[in-house]
Protein backbone atom coordinates (compact mmCIF):
# COMPACT_ATOMS: atom_id res chain seq x y z
CA UNK A 1 0.00 0.00 0.00
CA UNK A 2 1.37 3.59 -0.86
CA UNK A 3 1.62 6.09 1.82
CA UNK A 4 -0.07 8.59 0.07
CA UNK A 5 -3.20 8.01 -0.60
CA UNK A 6 -3.31 10.32 -3.31
CA UNK A 7 -0.74 7.68 -5.18
CA UNK A 8 -3.38 5.22 -5.43
CA UNK A 9 -6.22 7.72 -7.24
CA UNK A 10 -3.53 9.04 -9.29
CA UNK A 11 -2.64 5.78 -10.63
CA UNK A 12 -6.25 5.88 -11.59
CA UNK A 13 -6.47 8.68 -12.64
CA UNK A 14 -3.12 8.30 -15.35
CA UNK A 15 -4.93 4.62 -16.44
CA UNK A 16 -8.20 7.15 -17.74
CA UNK A 17 -6.21 10.45 -18.57
CA UNK A 18 -8.89 11.52 -21.25
CA UNK A 19 -12.41 10.06 -19.37
CA UNK A 20 -14.49 12.43 -17.89
CA UNK A 21 -14.33 12.54 -13.87
CA UNK A 22 -16.37 15.37 -13.73
CA UNK A 23 -18.87 15.69 -15.73
CA UNK A 24 -20.97 19.18 -14.93
CA UNK A 25 -24.39 20.17 -16.35
CA UNK A 26 -24.13 23.41 -15.17
CA UNK A 27 -20.86 24.45 -15.84
CA UNK A 28 -17.18 23.06 -17.47
CA UNK A 29 -16.32 19.02 -17.52
CA UNK A 30 -12.98 17.73 -16.34
CA UNK A 31 -10.95 14.52 -17.77
CA UNK A 32 -8.77 12.52 -15.24
CA UNK A 33 -5.69 14.40 -16.58
CA UNK A 34 -7.30 18.22 -16.42
CA UNK A 35 -8.17 17.38 -12.98
CA UNK A 36 -4.40 15.85 -11.93
CA UNK A 37 -2.66 18.48 -13.58
CA UNK A 38 -5.05 21.05 -11.44
CA UNK A 39 -4.70 18.59 -7.99
CA UNK A 40 -1.06 19.50 -9.20
CA UNK A 41 -1.29 23.21 -9.00
CA UNK A 42 -3.16 23.57 -6.26
CA UNK A 43 -0.42 21.30 -4.43
CA UNK A 44 2.00 23.76 -5.81
CA UNK A 45 0.23 26.99 -4.63
CA UNK A 46 0.10 25.38 -1.40
CA UNK A 47 3.78 24.81 -1.03
CA UNK A 48 4.30 28.11 -2.42
CA UNK A 49 2.09 29.78 0.67
CA UNK A 50 4.65 27.51 2.90
CA UNK A 51 2.18 24.84 3.37
CA UNK A 52 4.59 21.79 5.28
CA UNK A 53 3.47 18.21 5.33
CA UNK A 54 1.31 17.97 7.93
CA UNK A 55 0.74 21.35 8.25
CA UNK A 56 -3.54 21.77 8.08
CA UNK A 57 -5.49 23.88 5.17
CA UNK A 58 -8.76 24.68 6.96
CA UNK A 59 -11.35 25.21 4.25
CA UNK A 60 -15.07 26.52 4.15
CA UNK A 61 -16.03 27.24 0.31
CA UNK A 62 -19.24 26.21 -1.65
CA UNK A 63 -19.02 22.94 -3.61
CA UNK A 64 -17.16 23.32 -7.13
CA UNK A 65 -15.05 20.67 -9.11
CA UNK A 66 -12.34 23.23 -8.11
CA UNK A 67 -12.89 23.05 -3.94
CA UNK A 68 -12.77 19.02 -4.74
CA UNK A 69 -9.58 19.50 -6.87
CA UNK A 70 -8.13 21.74 -4.34
CA UNK A 71 -9.11 18.75 -1.82
CA UNK A 72 -6.61 16.40 -3.60
CA UNK A 73 -3.87 18.74 -4.24
CA UNK A 74 -4.31 18.84 -0.28
CA UNK A 75 -3.44 15.38 -0.18
CA UNK A 76 -1.24 15.27 -2.82
CA UNK A 77 1.49 17.42 -0.69
CA UNK A 78 0.95 15.64 2.03
CA UNK A 79 -1.22 18.64 4.25
CA UNK A 80 -4.10 18.33 6.30
CA UNK A 81 -6.91 18.78 5.01
CA UNK A 82 -9.69 20.67 7.08
CA UNK A 83 -13.17 20.63 5.57
CA UNK A 84 -15.79 22.99 7.61
CA UNK A 85 -19.44 23.39 6.71
CA UNK A 86 -20.89 26.19 4.31
CA UNK A 87 -23.72 26.85 7.30
CA UNK A 88 -20.99 27.63 10.42
CA UNK A 89 -21.68 31.01 11.52
CA UNK A 90 -18.37 32.97 11.70
CA UNK A 91 -18.46 32.83 15.23
CA UNK A 92 -18.15 28.95 14.54
CA UNK A 93 -15.75 29.29 12.33
CA UNK A 94 -13.22 31.28 14.67
CA UNK A 95 -13.58 28.02 17.06
CA UNK A 96 -12.01 26.02 14.46
CA UNK A 97 -9.63 28.42 13.43
CA UNK A 98 -8.72 28.47 16.55
CA UNK A 99 -8.58 24.78 17.30
CA UNK A 100 -7.11 23.29 14.13
CA UNK A 101 -3.89 26.37 13.62
CA UNK A 102 -3.86 26.13 9.81
CA UNK A 103 -0.89 27.52 7.97
CA UNK A 104 -3.33 28.34 5.38
CA UNK A 105 -7.10 29.18 5.43
CA UNK A 106 -9.19 29.03 2.24
CA UNK A 107 -12.90 30.86 2.32
CA UNK A 108 -15.46 31.98 0.01
CA UNK A 109 -15.22 35.63 -0.85
CA UNK A 110 -18.05 37.26 1.15
CA UNK A 111 -16.99 34.65 4.47
CA UNK A 112 -13.49 35.97 4.46
CA UNK A 113 -14.81 39.61 4.09
CA UNK A 114 -17.06 38.79 7.53
CA UNK A 115 -14.55 36.77 8.93
CA UNK A 116 -12.35 39.93 9.10
CA UNK A 117 -15.52 42.25 10.40
CA UNK A 118 -15.75 39.36 13.61
CA UNK A 119 -12.01 39.90 14.24
CA UNK A 120 -11.81 43.25 14.34
CA UNK A 121 -14.76 43.34 16.80
CA UNK A 122 -12.98 40.53 18.66
CA UNK A 123 -9.02 42.63 18.92
CA UNK A 124 -9.64 43.48 22.42
CA UNK A 125 -9.89 39.83 22.62
CA UNK A 126 -6.35 39.23 25.41
CA UNK A 127 -5.45 36.15 23.38
CA UNK A 128 -5.47 37.87 19.70
CA UNK A 129 -2.30 38.56 18.20
CA UNK A 130 -0.44 35.32 20.26
CA UNK A 131 -1.17 32.79 17.50
CA UNK A 132 0.76 32.83 14.17
CA UNK A 133 -1.90 34.24 11.66
CA UNK A 134 -3.12 31.16 8.90
CA UNK A 135 -2.73 32.82 5.02
CA UNK A 136 -6.14 34.08 3.86
CA UNK A 137 -6.92 32.54 0.46
CA UNK A 138 -10.52 32.58 -1.40
CA UNK A 139 -11.85 30.37 -3.18
CA UNK A 140 -15.23 30.56 -5.71
CA UNK A 141 -16.20 28.33 -8.83
CA UNK A 142 -14.73 31.47 -11.28
CA UNK A 143 -11.43 30.43 -12.26
CA UNK A 144 -10.18 33.92 -13.15
CA UNK A 145 -10.23 34.58 -9.08
CA UNK A 146 -8.70 33.84 -5.68
CA UNK A 147 -6.96 30.92 -5.34
CA UNK A 148 -7.91 29.16 -8.45
CA UNK A 149 -6.39 31.51 -10.81
CA UNK A 150 -3.47 31.36 -8.86
CA UNK A 151 -3.53 27.90 -9.28
CA UNK A 152 -3.96 28.21 -13.12
CA UNK A 153 -0.72 29.90 -13.32
CA UNK A 154 1.30 27.43 -11.38
CA UNK A 155 3.60 24.46 -12.79
CA UNK A 156 2.03 21.40 -10.94
CA UNK A 157 4.21 20.05 -8.37
CA UNK A 158 6.32 16.94 -10.09
CA UNK A 159 5.74 14.04 -7.47
CA UNK A 160 3.15 12.87 -4.72
CA UNK A 161 4.94 13.82 -1.10
CA UNK A 162 5.95 10.97 0.44
CA UNK A 163 3.49 10.30 3.39
CA UNK A 164 3.66 7.11 5.70
CA UNK A 165 -0.06 5.19 5.78
CA UNK A 166 -0.23 6.66 9.69
CA UNK A 167 0.00 10.31 8.65
CA UNK A 168 -2.66 12.22 8.58
CA UNK A 169 -4.61 13.58 5.52
CA UNK A 170 -7.73 14.90 7.00
CA UNK A 171 -8.98 16.01 10.27
CA UNK A 172 -12.83 16.16 10.15
CA UNK A 173 -14.74 17.63 12.75
CA UNK A 174 -17.16 16.16 14.68
CA UNK A 175 -19.78 17.80 17.53
CA UNK A 176 -19.04 16.57 21.36
CA UNK A 177 -22.07 15.69 23.40
CA UNK A 178 -20.63 17.59 26.12
CA UNK A 179 -18.65 20.85 25.04
CA UNK A 180 -17.34 22.00 21.51
CA UNK A 181 -16.38 20.12 18.12
CA UNK A 182 -13.77 17.56 18.47
CA UNK A 183 -11.63 17.09 15.42
CA UNK A 184 -11.59 13.17 14.13
CA UNK A 185 -7.44 12.58 12.82
CA UNK A 186 -7.91 10.50 9.78
CA UNK A 187 -4.83 8.89 8.22
CA UNK A 188 -4.19 7.73 4.65
CA UNK A 189 -4.50 4.30 5.92
CA UNK A 190 -8.01 4.84 6.89
CA UNK A 191 -9.03 6.77 3.68
CA UNK A 192 -7.43 3.88 1.36
CA UNK A 193 -8.51 0.76 2.95
CA UNK A 194 -12.37 2.27 3.12
CA UNK A 195 -12.17 3.49 -0.04
CA UNK A 196 -10.73 -0.50 -1.81
CA UNK A 197 -12.98 -2.26 0.14
CA UNK A 198 -15.86 -0.02 -0.67
CA UNK A 199 -14.84 -0.34 -5.17
CA UNK A 200 -15.18 -4.12 -4.59
CA UNK A 201 -17.95 -4.69 -2.54
CA UNK A 202 -20.28 -2.53 -4.13
CA UNK A 203 -19.22 -3.53 -7.69
CA UNK A 204 -17.85 -0.54 -8.97
CA UNK A 205 -17.92 -1.41 -12.97
CA UNK A 206 -16.07 0.54 -15.81
CA UNK A 207 -18.91 2.14 -17.36
CA UNK A 208 -20.57 3.31 -13.65
CA UNK A 209 -21.81 6.74 -13.53
CA UNK A 210 -21.90 8.36 -9.69
CA UNK A 211 -24.30 10.73 -9.71
CA UNK A 212 -23.28 13.38 -6.84
CA UNK A 213 -25.14 15.60 -5.21
CA UNK A 214 -23.77 15.61 -1.39
CA UNK A 215 -22.00 18.43 0.06
CA UNK A 216 -18.15 18.18 -0.06
CA UNK A 217 -17.20 19.07 3.66
CA UNK A 218 -18.64 15.63 5.64
CA UNK A 219 -17.22 12.65 4.68
CA UNK A 220 -20.07 10.84 3.29
CA UNK A 221 -19.71 13.55 -0.64
CA UNK A 222 -15.80 14.01 0.47
CA UNK A 223 -14.54 10.35 1.33
CA UNK A 224 -17.26 7.74 0.66
CA UNK A 225 -19.19 8.59 -2.86
CA UNK A 226 -16.14 10.53 -4.62
CA UNK A 227 -13.04 8.16 -3.71
CA UNK A 228 -13.70 4.66 -4.87
CA UNK A 229 -15.56 6.86 -7.78
CA UNK A 230 -12.19 7.98 -8.37
CA UNK A 231 -10.01 4.62 -7.26
CA UNK A 232 -12.46 3.14 -9.96
CA UNK A 233 -11.93 5.76 -13.09
CA UNK A 234 -15.42 6.55 -12.95
CA UNK A 235 -16.98 9.54 -14.17
CA UNK A 236 -19.10 11.75 -11.56
CA UNK A 237 -22.16 13.72 -12.51
CA UNK A 238 -21.24 16.92 -10.16
CA UNK A 239 -24.18 18.61 -8.79
CA UNK A 240 -24.28 21.81 -6.98
CA UNK A 241 -26.42 20.58 -4.28
CA UNK A 242 -29.43 18.32 -4.20
CA UNK A 243 -32.85 19.43 -5.48
CA UNK A 244 -34.83 16.14 -6.71
CA UNK A 245 -36.55 17.62 -9.27
CA UNK A 246 -32.33 18.00 -11.03
CA UNK A 247 -31.55 14.93 -9.21
CA UNK A 248 -34.63 13.45 -11.37
CA UNK A 249 -33.43 14.68 -14.68
CA UNK A 250 -30.16 13.28 -14.31
CA UNK A 251 -30.80 10.15 -13.48
CA UNK A 252 -30.76 8.23 -16.58
CA UNK A 253 -27.32 9.03 -17.31
CA UNK A 254 -25.93 7.94 -13.87
CA UNK A 255 -25.80 4.49 -12.56
CA UNK A 256 -25.23 4.87 -8.77
CA UNK A 257 -26.90 7.66 -6.61
CA UNK A 258 -25.82 7.56 -3.01
CA UNK A 259 -27.60 10.01 -0.35
CA UNK A 260 -28.89 10.39 3.26
CA UNK A 261 -32.85 9.30 3.72
CA UNK A 262 -33.85 13.22 2.61
CA UNK A 263 -32.82 12.42 -0.93
CA UNK A 264 -35.01 9.61 -1.54
CA UNK A 265 -38.33 10.95 0.17
CA UNK A 266 -37.49 13.99 -1.50
CA UNK A 267 -37.64 11.59 -5.10
CA UNK A 268 -40.92 9.86 -4.16
CA UNK A 269 -42.40 12.70 -3.55
CA UNK A 270 -42.12 13.79 -6.71
CA UNK A 271 -45.04 13.41 -8.97
CA UNK A 272 -45.13 10.80 -10.86
CA UNK A 273 -41.67 9.17 -9.91
CA UNK A 274 -41.58 5.68 -10.25
CA UNK A 275 -39.51 3.38 -12.19
CA UNK A 276 -38.42 4.55 -15.62
CA UNK A 277 -37.03 7.24 -13.68
CA UNK A 278 -34.67 4.78 -12.70
CA UNK A 279 -33.70 2.36 -15.51
CA UNK A 280 -30.02 3.56 -15.34
CA UNK A 281 -29.74 3.40 -12.32
CA UNK A 282 -27.64 -0.17 -11.04
CA UNK A 283 -27.42 0.77 -7.31
CA UNK A 284 -28.88 3.59 -4.79
CA UNK A 285 -27.40 3.64 -1.33
CA UNK A 286 -28.34 5.28 1.61
CA UNK A 287 -26.48 6.28 4.43
CA UNK A 288 -26.08 9.32 7.30
CA UNK A 289 -29.15 8.53 9.02
CA UNK A 290 -31.56 5.79 9.36
CA UNK A 291 -33.18 4.80 6.56
CA UNK A 292 -37.11 3.60 7.73
CA UNK A 293 -37.76 0.49 6.75
CA UNK A 294 -41.33 2.29 5.25
CA UNK A 295 -39.21 4.32 2.94
CA UNK A 296 -37.42 1.54 1.94
CA UNK A 297 -40.21 -0.27 0.96
CA UNK A 298 -42.05 2.59 -0.33
CA UNK A 299 -38.94 3.32 -2.67
CA UNK A 300 -39.54 -0.38 -3.97
CA UNK A 301 -42.83 -0.43 -4.05
CA UNK A 302 -42.51 2.82 -6.59
CA UNK A 303 -39.19 2.27 -8.21
CA UNK A 304 -39.15 -1.83 -8.24
CA UNK A 305 -35.52 -1.13 -7.02
CA UNK A 306 -34.26 -2.29 -3.44
CA UNK A 307 -31.61 0.66 -1.56
CA UNK A 308 -28.81 -0.41 -0.30
CA UNK A 309 -28.40 0.85 3.34
CA UNK A 310 -24.71 1.29 4.67
CA UNK A 311 -23.89 2.50 8.25
CA UNK A 312 -21.10 5.13 8.95
CA UNK A 313 -19.12 7.70 11.13
CA UNK A 314 -16.91 10.17 10.95
CA UNK A 315 -14.34 8.23 13.11
CA UNK A 316 -14.69 5.17 11.48
CA UNK A 317 -15.74 5.66 7.45
CA UNK A 318 -18.41 3.25 6.28
CA UNK A 319 -18.82 0.65 9.30
CA UNK A 320 -21.29 -1.61 7.53
CA UNK A 321 -23.58 -2.22 4.23
CA UNK A 322 -26.33 -3.95 3.38
CA UNK A 323 -24.63 -6.86 0.46
CA UNK A 324 -24.75 -5.67 -3.05
CA UNK A 325 -25.77 -9.32 -4.22
CA UNK A 326 -27.75 -10.84 -1.47
CA UNK A 327 -30.64 -10.09 0.67
CA UNK A 328 -30.82 -5.60 1.57
CA UNK A 329 -33.35 -5.99 4.34
CA UNK A 330 -35.32 -2.99 4.97
CA UNK A 331 -34.67 -1.37 8.53
CA UNK A 332 -30.78 -3.33 9.05
CA UNK A 333 -27.43 -2.23 7.97
CA UNK A 334 -25.92 -5.16 6.99
CA UNK A 335 -22.84 -6.79 7.85
CA UNK A 336 -19.53 -5.46 9.12
CA UNK A 337 -17.07 -4.41 5.73
CA UNK A 338 -14.68 -7.72 5.44
CA UNK A 339 -11.85 -5.49 6.98
CA UNK A 340 -13.91 -4.46 9.77
CA UNK A 341 -14.55 -6.11 13.87
CA UNK A 342 -17.46 -5.38 15.34
CA UNK A 343 -18.69 -6.31 18.70
CA UNK A 344 -21.86 -5.33 20.91
CA UNK A 345 -21.37 -4.33 24.27
CA UNK A 346 -23.25 -3.19 27.46
CA UNK A 347 -22.05 -0.49 29.22
CA UNK A 348 -19.35 -2.13 31.34
CA UNK A 349 -17.50 -3.02 27.74
CA UNK A 350 -18.70 -6.69 27.71
CA UNK A 351 -20.35 -7.96 24.73
CA UNK A 352 -24.03 -9.34 24.66
CA UNK A 353 -25.20 -12.47 23.56
CA UNK A 354 -26.61 -12.23 19.71
CA UNK A 355 -30.19 -10.40 19.38
CA UNK A 356 -29.69 -8.47 22.41
CA UNK A 357 -29.04 -4.33 22.23
CA UNK A 358 -25.94 -2.73 23.66
CA UNK A 359 -23.95 0.25 22.09
CA UNK A 360 -21.81 -0.53 18.84
CA UNK A 361 -17.77 -1.27 19.23
CA UNK A 362 -15.92 -0.60 15.73
CA UNK A 363 -12.08 -2.20 15.49
CA UNK A 364 -10.25 -1.96 11.91
CA UNK A 365 -7.74 0.28 9.41
CA UNK A 366 -10.79 2.57 9.03
CA UNK A 367 -10.90 3.65 12.22
CA UNK A 368 -9.68 7.44 13.06
CA UNK A 369 -6.01 8.19 14.83
CA UNK A 370 -8.16 9.80 17.82
CA UNK A 371 -9.18 13.77 18.47
CA UNK A 372 -6.79 16.36 17.33
CA UNK A 373 -5.22 17.79 20.72
CA UNK A 374 -8.08 16.14 22.86
CA UNK A 375 -6.08 12.91 24.40
CA UNK A 376 -8.72 13.12 26.72
CA UNK A 377 -11.25 12.37 24.33
CA UNK A 378 -9.77 10.07 22.31
CA UNK A 379 -9.06 7.63 25.84
CA UNK A 380 -12.71 8.26 26.56
CA UNK A 381 -14.15 6.61 23.19
CA UNK A 382 -11.40 4.25 22.22
CA UNK A 383 -10.48 1.26 24.09
CA UNK A 384 -7.24 -0.44 25.03
CA UNK A 385 -7.60 -3.19 22.87
CA UNK A 386 -8.16 -0.56 19.45
CA UNK A 387 -12.03 -0.84 19.61
CA UNK A 388 -13.69 2.56 19.28
CA UNK A 389 -17.06 3.37 21.41
CA UNK A 390 -19.38 4.70 18.31
CA UNK A 391 -22.74 5.43 21.18
CA UNK A 392 -24.94 3.77 18.58
CA UNK A 393 -27.05 1.28 19.95
CA UNK A 394 -27.67 -1.48 17.88
CA UNK A 395 -28.28 -5.67 17.72
CA UNK A 396 -26.76 -8.31 15.66
CA UNK A 397 -28.50 -11.23 14.80
CA UNK A 398 -26.06 -14.87 15.11
CA UNK A 399 -25.32 -14.11 10.73
CA UNK A 400 -23.87 -10.67 11.92
CA UNK A 401 -26.36 -9.08 10.50
CA UNK A 402 -26.69 -5.61 12.18
CA UNK A 403 -29.88 -3.27 13.10
CA UNK A 404 -28.74 0.14 14.52
CA UNK A 405 -32.25 0.45 16.80
CA UNK A 406 -30.81 4.33 18.53
CA UNK A 407 -28.30 6.05 20.15
CA UNK A 408 -26.67 6.06 23.48
CA UNK A 409 -25.20 9.46 23.06
CA UNK A 410 -27.22 12.76 22.97
CA UNK A 411 -27.39 13.53 19.51
CA UNK A 412 -30.25 14.74 16.84
CA UNK A 413 -29.73 13.89 12.97
CA UNK A 414 -31.73 16.34 10.58
CA UNK A 415 -30.92 15.65 7.05
CA UNK A 416 -27.86 13.67 7.69
CA UNK A 417 -26.90 16.66 9.41
CA UNK A 418 -25.42 15.66 13.45
CA UNK A 419 -26.73 18.40 15.77
CA UNK A 420 -25.65 18.41 19.09
CA UNK A 421 -28.71 19.48 21.56
CA UNK A 422 -25.97 20.34 24.72
CA UNK A 423 -24.88 23.04 21.93
CA UNK A 424 -28.33 24.57 21.50
CA UNK A 425 -29.08 24.33 25.36
CA UNK A 426 -25.97 26.59 25.94
CA UNK A 427 -27.19 29.13 24.01
CA UNK A 428 -30.48 29.22 25.06
CA UNK A 429 -29.90 29.05 28.53
CA UNK A 430 -28.13 32.00 28.54
CA UNK A 431 -31.02 33.98 27.28
CA UNK A 432 -32.96 36.53 30.01
CA UNK A 433 -35.95 35.19 30.98
CA UNK A 434 -34.61 31.52 29.79
CA UNK A 435 -34.39 29.49 33.91
CA UNK A 436 -33.19 26.01 31.67
CA UNK A 437 -33.80 24.27 28.27
CA UNK A 438 -33.71 21.11 27.02
CA UNK A 439 -33.04 20.56 22.99
CA UNK A 440 -34.74 17.03 21.65
CA UNK A 441 -35.43 15.89 18.17
CA UNK A 442 -38.48 14.69 17.11
CA UNK A 443 -39.88 12.51 13.92
CA UNK A 444 -39.64 15.02 10.64
CA UNK A 445 -41.03 13.79 7.60
CA UNK A 446 -38.61 15.33 5.51
CA UNK A 447 -35.22 15.30 7.54
CA UNK A 448 -35.83 12.59 9.70
CA UNK A 449 -35.83 13.99 12.51
CA UNK A 450 -36.40 17.83 13.22
CA UNK A 451 -35.13 19.69 16.03
CA UNK A 452 -37.56 21.23 19.64
CA UNK A 453 -36.61 23.54 22.23
CA UNK A 454 -38.80 22.58 25.29
CA UNK A 455 -37.75 25.61 27.92
CA UNK A 456 -38.68 26.23 31.48
CA UNK A 457 -38.94 30.09 32.65
CA UNK A 458 -41.09 32.72 34.64
CA UNK A 459 -42.75 34.41 31.22
CA UNK A 460 -42.55 32.60 27.91
CA UNK A 461 -39.54 34.68 26.02
CA UNK A 462 -41.12 35.48 22.75
CA UNK A 463 -39.63 33.12 19.66
CA UNK A 464 -37.75 35.90 17.82
CA UNK A 465 -35.79 36.41 21.15
CA UNK A 466 -34.52 33.50 20.95
CA UNK A 467 -33.90 33.07 17.64
CA UNK A 468 -31.93 36.12 17.26
CA UNK A 469 -30.21 34.78 20.10
CA UNK A 470 -29.03 31.38 18.20
CA UNK A 471 -28.98 33.64 14.50
CA UNK A 472 -24.82 34.56 15.62
CA UNK A 473 -23.49 31.61 17.38
CA UNK A 474 -25.19 28.67 15.43
CA UNK A 475 -25.41 27.52 12.09
CA UNK A 476 -29.01 27.59 10.50
CA UNK A 477 -29.70 23.82 10.31
CA UNK A 478 -28.95 23.11 13.90
CA UNK A 479 -31.84 25.99 14.97
CA UNK A 480 -34.90 24.26 16.53
CA UNK A 481 -38.07 25.58 14.66
CA UNK A 482 -40.26 24.81 17.36
CA UNK A 483 -39.89 26.19 20.83
CA UNK A 484 -42.52 25.10 24.05
CA UNK A 485 -42.56 26.13 27.38
CA UNK A 486 -43.85 23.84 30.27
CA UNK A 487 -42.92 24.45 34.02
CA UNK A 488 -40.50 21.54 34.84
CA UNK A 489 -38.39 20.12 32.92
CA UNK A 490 -39.15 15.96 33.69
CA UNK A 491 -36.34 14.55 35.87
CA UNK A 492 -35.93 10.98 36.75
CA UNK A 493 -34.18 10.10 40.49
CA UNK A 494 -30.84 10.91 39.77
CA UNK A 495 -31.75 14.44 38.64
CA UNK A 496 -31.26 14.08 35.10
CA UNK A 497 -33.49 15.56 32.12
CA UNK A 498 -35.48 12.45 30.61
CA UNK A 499 -35.18 13.35 26.83
CA UNK A 500 -37.10 10.49 25.57
CA UNK A 501 -40.16 11.50 27.97
CA UNK A 502 -40.31 14.96 25.95
CA UNK A 503 -39.31 13.69 22.71
CA UNK A 504 -42.30 11.24 23.12
CA UNK A 505 -44.68 13.86 24.26
CA UNK A 506 -43.51 16.37 21.27
CA UNK A 507 -43.31 13.63 18.68
CA UNK A 508 -46.47 14.94 16.71
CA UNK A 509 -44.70 18.78 16.35
CA UNK A 510 -43.66 17.87 12.99
CA UNK A 511 -46.27 15.87 11.50
CA UNK A 512 -48.97 17.40 8.71
CA UNK A 513 -51.97 17.86 10.56
C1 LIG B 1 -30.73 22.61 5.30
N1 LIG B 1 -31.49 23.06 6.32
C2 LIG B 1 -31.58 22.11 7.23
C3 LIG B 1 -30.84 21.02 6.73
N2 LIG B 1 -30.34 21.35 5.53
N3 LIG B 1 -32.20 22.08 8.42
C4 LIG B 1 -32.09 20.97 9.14
N4 LIG B 1 -31.40 19.87 8.72
C5 LIG B 1 -30.77 19.88 7.52
N5 LIG B 1 -30.07 18.82 7.09
C6 LIG B 1 -32.14 24.37 6.46
C7 LIG B 1 -31.23 25.54 6.14
O1 LIG B 1 -30.59 25.97 7.31
C8 LIG B 1 -32.22 26.55 5.61
O2 LIG B 1 -32.87 27.15 6.72
C9 LIG B 1 -33.24 25.70 4.89
O3 LIG B 1 -33.14 24.39 5.46
C10 LIG B 1 -33.01 25.62 3.40
O4 LIG B 1 -31.64 25.33 3.12
P1 LIG B 1 -31.21 24.49 1.84
O5 LIG B 1 -29.72 24.45 1.76
O6 LIG B 1 -31.98 24.96 0.64
O7 LIG B 1 -31.69 23.07 2.29
P2 LIG B 1 -32.10 21.80 1.51
O8 LIG B 1 -31.72 21.88 0.08
O9 LIG B 1 -33.51 21.50 1.84
O10 LIG B 1 -31.12 20.70 2.21
C11 LIG B 1 -31.55 19.54 2.76
C12 LIG B 1 -30.55 18.43 2.40
C13 LIG B 1 -29.15 18.84 2.89
C14 LIG B 1 -31.03 17.17 3.06
C15 LIG B 1 -30.51 18.25 0.88
O11 LIG B 1 -29.22 19.11 4.28
C16 LIG B 1 -28.10 17.83 2.62
O12 LIG B 1 -27.53 17.79 1.52
N6 LIG B 1 -27.80 16.95 3.59
C17 LIG B 1 -26.74 15.98 3.47
C18 LIG B 1 -25.90 15.99 4.71
C19 LIG B 1 -24.71 15.06 4.63
O13 LIG B 1 -24.00 14.97 3.61
N7 LIG B 1 -24.42 14.31 5.70
C20 LIG B 1 -23.31 13.41 5.75
C21 LIG B 1 -22.61 13.47 7.11
S1 LIG B 1 -21.31 12.24 7.16
P3 LIG B 1 -33.38 28.65 6.70
O14 LIG B 1 -33.95 28.85 8.05
O15 LIG B 1 -32.16 29.47 6.45
O16 LIG B 1 -34.39 28.73 5.61
C22 LIG B 1 -21.99 10.96 8.07
C23 LIG B 1 -21.28 9.68 8.04
C24 LIG B 1 -22.00 8.73 7.14
O17 LIG B 1 -23.02 11.09 8.61
O18 LIG B 1 -22.36 7.63 7.56
O19 LIG B 1 -22.21 9.11 5.99
P1 LIG C 1 -21.18 11.62 11.68
O1 LIG C 1 -20.65 11.85 13.04
O2 LIG C 1 -21.68 12.84 10.98
O3 LIG C 1 -20.24 10.86 10.87
O4 LIG C 1 -22.47 10.73 11.87
C1 LIG C 1 -22.34 9.38 12.24
C2 LIG C 1 -23.61 8.89 12.82
O5 LIG C 1 -24.65 8.84 11.81
C3 LIG C 1 -23.52 7.47 13.31
O6 LIG C 1 -22.91 7.39 14.58
C4 LIG C 1 -24.97 7.05 13.33
O7 LIG C 1 -25.60 7.51 14.50
C5 LIG C 1 -25.53 7.79 12.12
N1 LIG C 1 -25.69 6.92 10.95
C6 LIG C 1 -24.92 6.85 9.85
N2 LIG C 1 -25.44 5.94 8.98
C7 LIG C 1 -26.55 5.43 9.55
C8 LIG C 1 -27.53 4.47 9.17
N3 LIG C 1 -27.51 3.86 7.99
N4 LIG C 1 -28.52 4.18 10.04
C9 LIG C 1 -28.59 4.79 11.24
N5 LIG C 1 -27.72 5.73 11.65
C10 LIG C 1 -26.71 6.05 10.81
Amino acid sequence: MPGNFYESLQTAMQANPDKLCFLCPAGESYTFAEIDRLAGQFASTLQADGVEPGDRVVVQVEKSVAAYALYLGALRCGAVFVPLNTAYTTAELSYFIEDAAPRVLILDPERTIALNAHQHDNAANPNAGQKPEPLHRTLSDDPQEGLWKTAREHQPIAEVVDRSEEDLAAIVYTSGTTGRSKGAMISHRALETNAKTLQRIWGYEPNDVLLHALPIFHIHGLFIAMHPTLLNGSTTLFLKAFNATVVRQHLAQATILMGVPTFYLRLLAEPGFGAHDCDSIRLFVSGSAPLTAQASQAWTDATGSRILERYGMTEAGIISSNPLAGERIPGTVGFALPDVDVRVCDDNGAEVRAGEVGTLEVRGPNLFSGYWRKPEKTTEELREDGFFVTGDLCTQQDDGRITIVGRAKDLIISGGYNIYPKEIESVLDEVDGVTESAVVGVPHPDLGEGVVAVLVGPTPVPDAVLKSALEEKLARFKHPRRFVWIDALPRNAMGKVQKNHLGARYEQVYQAP
